[in-house]
């Protein structure tokens, strides 16, 4: 892979990890009211995947979308707006962590209903096919999703129409405190059920950020090709609660020592440390990005902070109207 790519990749991925550590800090406040669901320890799953679409690709997601929003371009001024509830934000501070959108780099939006975000996906990719577009809509979700029917509605339509559409699952192994254990089949793979709808279907380690990239190169490539739709299932872990900025690791649903091997698994370390062993970054080009970072931060949480809040009259007001 190119120098290049796997350097945007690691900044991708830190930026991510950055945002939403910032995020942690600052919700003790309580000036944030929303409640946020961060995706730090997955951020590869959204670097890797984003890293191959272009501006016109769209992409959904659930309540877990701060990295799929960033890795997608979206505003990051807007959104730390919008977790502060303000009109600025990109849902004019009605929405929150959980209804973020930025339709001017397709990221078309993010609901938490679990699944309900999927058939979206599958419509936006009907309508490119329609309009003989060559975008390739992108659908972010979780584990639990294909607990809900329409998860197979959907991927049965995709698969007969042949859509333009990467199903990409992000597989932590936990719906809130209950682990696939008690929710799924034993010995039942998620992406074995996507081949039963005849969709190819892959499964990856998604703290790998080049695997992640690789296999959706080429599902997005197959998609933009007429070659029909692709299933990617990541395994990954979320290190923070389910909701909110602590760990919870106390409350005892998961094994700390799950945890903490998922913890030296992380998709960062591990590839800072091959790019500084192969000298495609050094320790001040690492040093240079967190400064970027830290200024870009500050800039976002200043406007954030500094926004007002929206007008009473804009409480029945639709959020996309001009
Ligand atoms: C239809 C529906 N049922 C239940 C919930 C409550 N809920 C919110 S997030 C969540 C867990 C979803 O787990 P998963 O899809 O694995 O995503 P993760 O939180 O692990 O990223 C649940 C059950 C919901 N939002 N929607
Ligand atoms: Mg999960």
């Amino acid at each position: 892979m190119k120098a290049e790519t796997l350097k945007r990749l690691y900044y991708q991925m830190l930026r991510i990890r950055m945002i939403e550590e910032k995020i942690a800090e600052l919700y003790p406040e309580q000036e944030m009211r929303c409640p946020v669901h961060l995706c730090i320890g997955q951020e590869a799953v959204a670097a890797g995947v984003c890293a191959n679409l272009s501006h016109d690709d769209y992409v959904l997601s659930n309540h877990r979308s701060h990295g799929h929003y960033l890795a997608k371009g979206g505003d990051l001024k807007a959104m730390m707006a919008e977790f502060y509830g303000k009109v600025t934000g990109c849902s004019k501070g009605k929405g929150g962590s959980m209804h973020l959108v930025d339709l001017s780099v397709g990221f078309l939006g993010a609901t938490p209903i679990v699944g309900s975000t999927i058939p979206i996906a599958v419509g936006t990719a009907f309508g490119s096919v329609m309009r003989g577009e060559t975008r390739v809509s992108v659908i972010f979700f979780g584990d639990a999703a294909p607990e809900e029917g329409v998860f197979h509605e959907s991927l049965n339509f995709a698969m007969l129409k042949r859509l333009p559409v990467v199903f990409v699952c992000e597989n932590n192994f936990y719906s809130v405190y209950s682990p696939l254990s008690v929710r799924q089949p034993e010995g039942r793979e998620i992406f074995e059920l996507a081949k039963g709808h005849g969709i190819e279907s892959y499964q990856g380690d998604g703290n790998d950020v080049v695997e992640v990239y690789q296999l959706a190169e080429r599902a997005v490539r197959k998609a933009r090709h007429g070659g029909g739709p692709t299933f990617l299932e990541f395994k990954t872990y979320r290190w923070r609660e389910h909701c909110g900025p602590y760990y919870d690791n106390d409350l005892g649903y998961r094994a700390e020592s799950e945890f903490q091997e998922w913890r030296r698994r992380c998709p960062i370390e591990t590839l800072k440390e091959r790019l500084l062993s192969s000298g495609v970054l050094c320790n001040q080009d690492i040093h240079d990005m967190v400064s970027d970072l830290d200024a870009e931060m500050e800039d976002a949480i200043v406007f954030a902070k500094e926004s007002p809040l929206p007008e009473e009259q804009l409480l029945l007001e639709h959020i996309y109207a001009p």
